[in-house]
């Protein structure tokens, strides 16, 4: 029976089948406090035109690898655009994420060190042929100015597992894809306070990230951003975006 639900879980079998832990199930208890519910009560919108309007927002972002190094975005504003990315939902609501956020000279310098020094073997070595053709067009190379010109750097890490109050493994289920949404809505809230942002995924370089900023190992880098405001001269790819058409189905 059981391998019969590990192959129509595909990849998620860990989660649904490989407990950390056998616990007996008379001292089974849910992480989240068990209370009653409360009745909903509907939150703000961007009425009217919401939806227009916040498309309007989100249209104009563009991946920014240029920043004006001497515009300080506030403390207060990066903050928010963070309360923000907390609010997306998470699996059985374990909020699997921490947003480092470093604005330190040094550390931004140190950042791009590791940084540039793996993508340089990324780039010469790790990425395929295609990949490196592919990229091309987007202009990016293993140097990364934007690491340490940037005013902030927010790089965000799941917690592959938390911990209760009695010191057990807490499970957080659907860790990436939880934070992978609470980074899209960070992205979203730094486009609405008027921000640039670069999201980056650096091959091979979570581990020394990682110890770079002393987390803990149940965090793993998911995305590394630069945040700012574009450099005056910052040019960027001429793309086009899909239409609705070729992104939408309609049943
Ligand atoms: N991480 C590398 C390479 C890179 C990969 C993809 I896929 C991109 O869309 C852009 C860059 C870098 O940051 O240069």
């Amino acid at each position: 029976r059981r391998r019969v639900i590990k192959k129509e879980l595909e990849g998620e079998e860990d989660i649904a089948v490989n407990f950390p832990q056998s616990t007996a199930d008379d001292d089974l208890q849910p992480a989240l406090e068990e209370k009653p519910h409360v009745l909903f009560v509907p939150g703000q919108s961007l009425n009217p035109n919401g939806a227009r309007r916040f498309y309007e927002v989100m249209r104009g972002r563009r991946s920014v690898r240029a920043f004006n190094p001497h515009k300080q975005p506030s403390q207060e504003v990066i903050e928010d655009c963070i309360r923000a990315a907390g609010t997306a939902p998470s699996g059985a609501h374990t909020e699997p994420w921490t947003f480092c956020v470093i604005v330190d000279s040094e550390i931004k310098q140190t950042v791009r060190q590791i940084v540039e020094q793996e993508e340089y073997i990324n780039y010469s070595q790790r990425m395929h042929a295609q990949w490196v053709t592919d990229l091309r067009p987007l202009q990016t190379t293993s140097t990364k100015p934007y690491l340490s010109d940037a005013p902030y750097l927010i790089l965000i890490f799941k917690q592959t597992h938390g911990l209760t109050a009695n010191g057990r493994k807490k499970l957080h289920y659907y860790n990436e894809i939880s934070t992978s949404i609470a980074a899209g809505m960070l992205l979203c809230a730094l486009q609405a306070a008027g921000l640039c942002s670069l999201v980056t995924t650096p091959l091979n370089c979570g581990p020394a990230l990682r110890r770079l900023l002393d987390r803990p190992a149940n965090e793993k880098l998911l995305i590394l951003l630069a945040v700012g405001y574009a450099a005056e001269d910052c040019k960027v790819p001429d793309l086009e975006r899909k239409s609705l058409e070729d992104i939408m189905v309609k049943y």
